[in-house]
């Protein structure tokens, strides 16, 4: 494939662009700079089929699966961030990683998941100081003998219960110490797998210990300034599918009223239920929201994001109502059936992509037609904004921020492949 970025050709069409969207009333320099200031946090487990480092061979339990075997992935700290830090050569604009306390690193020490401090993720936290990328953080809910029978927060087994619940405590204060090396909060994400494969008689027990279980967890009092609590609603799992413990009224009820975040994952809802309808009204309810941008595909909600109507939906919701300041971004999405750092590229620079595009709408165009009542000329804007070119400015966004045009990026990643990945 010849090289698809050539800077000439990209300023030419940049200012050409410039002038079409000039008249619209949006300035593409203001909406360019605006796009890559939003923080996007990158998902680590993607570099490694979510296995971590302790000694697993995969992602077990929990619900959730990654499928496919392709070669390279990450098996390390030292590799893990080698392979992100060269990912992030090719994805433009403000990036966070975000960890599972699957990836502590003790040495040769096993440390169970209720004993894991701080000191367990210092690599890291030096790693993100000397390159300026903030973490967020996930307490481990899976790939371990404690989630065998199904369930962790709601699991009616006090013994079962209490470890878990010493975990989530164990990540936050670990979250906690994240924001305090970075000076700006870690979002901690709570996510269960609890539930059961087939109808439950009782469906009222298992969400009352779980509300137990977040009041013990949240109850330790931490440094606001450094950590931002989330929890993260599912409809179904694998081994879930007629009830999910956290569901998203559950979950919704329990942030209202503790104020704390709601993560809206892309995946966990019904296949034509999306998420940006939502934002709106749990943003009248709960202080803020976490974006799991994923995609579902048929029984998974995991797939590598694209730049798909759902996703590019959410992300002009967002810019709309301008809400940044109460939102964290970040993706989730893990699969092994392909090159990993091309997986974490696609997703990443299709978020990017999406947000871009959303701070080019001329949205006031809209409201006016809206406010006039004439629906008709609001849908036919909208139609007519979809062929506006938007690709000069994404490739002059890529040109700026000095990240590969175009699908120039799979050269390096193939040479990547051979030099590095091909040799693990
Ligand atoms: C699972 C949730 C959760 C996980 C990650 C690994 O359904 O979406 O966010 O994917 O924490
Ligand atoms: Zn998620």
């Amino acid at each position: 494939m010849k090289p698809y970025g050539n800077t000439e050709a990209v300023e030419q069409a940049y200012s050409l662009a410039k002038v079409v969207y000039a008249n619209l009333g949006i300035n593409t320099d203001r909406a360019i700079q605006a796009a890559v200031d939003i923080p996007i946090s990158i998902n680590c487990w993607q570099g490694d089929d979510v296995t971590g480092f302790e000694g697993a061979t995969g992602l077990s339990g929990g619900g959730i699966l990654a499928t496919g075997n392709y070669p390279g992935r990450a098996r390390n700290g030292d590799e893990l961030r080698a392979d992100a830090e060269f990912a992030f050569s090719l994805i433009p604009g403000k990036k966070r990683f975000n960890l599972h306390t699957l990836y502590a690193e003790t040495g040769d020490k096993k440390v169970s998941r209720d004993e894991l401090e701080p000191e367990h993720f210092k690599r890291w936290m030096a790693w993100s100081k000397e390159r300026n990328i903030p973490l967020d953080f996930n307490p481990s809910f899976f790939s371990h003998p404690l989630t065998e029978s199904g369930y962790t927060l709601a699991s009616g087994d006090p013994k079962v219960r209490g470890f878990w619940i010493r975990h989530a405590i164990a990540s936050r204060r670990i979250a906690a110490a994240f924001g305090t090396n970075q000076a700006c909060p870690a979002v901690n994400n709570i996510w269960i797998p609890d539930g059961s494969k087939d109808m439950p008689a009782d469906r009222l027990s298992p969400r009352m210990r779980l509300r137990e279980a977040l009041d013990a967890i949240l109850a330790v009092p931490l440094e606001p300034q450094t950590i931002i609590d989330a929890v993260e609603s599912k409809l179904f799992g694998i081994g879930s599918e007629a009830y999910v413990v956290g569901s998203h009224e559950f979950y919704l009820g329990y942030a209202a009223a503790k104020q704390i975040h709601l993560c809206l994952d892309m995946g966990h809802f019904h296949p034509t239920e999306t998420i940006a309808d939502k934002i709106s009204a749990a943003l009248l309810f709960v202080p803020g929201l976490l974006m799991h941008f994923s995609r579902g595909l048929r029984w998974d909600s995991d797939h590598v994001a694209i730049y798909s109507d759902e996703l590019r939906d959410v992300c002009r919701e967002l810019t709309r109502q301008r809400i940044f300041d109460r939102i964290n971004i970040a993706l989730d999405f893990f699969d092994a059936s392909i090159n990993r750092i091309a997986a974490w590229t696609i997703g990443t620079r299709s978020l990017r992509k999406a947000l871009l595009e959303s701070f080019l709408e001329p949205t006031s165009l809209l409201l006016e037609a809206e406010r006039a009542g004439k629906y008709h000329e609001r849908l036919a804007l909208m139609e007519a904004f979809k062929t506006l070119p938007f690709s000069a400015v994404w490739d002059k966004l890529c040109l700026e921020a000095a990240v590969p045009i175009g699908p120039d990026w799979l050269t390096r990643v193939n040479e990547y492949e051979e030099q590095v990945l091909a040799k693990r």
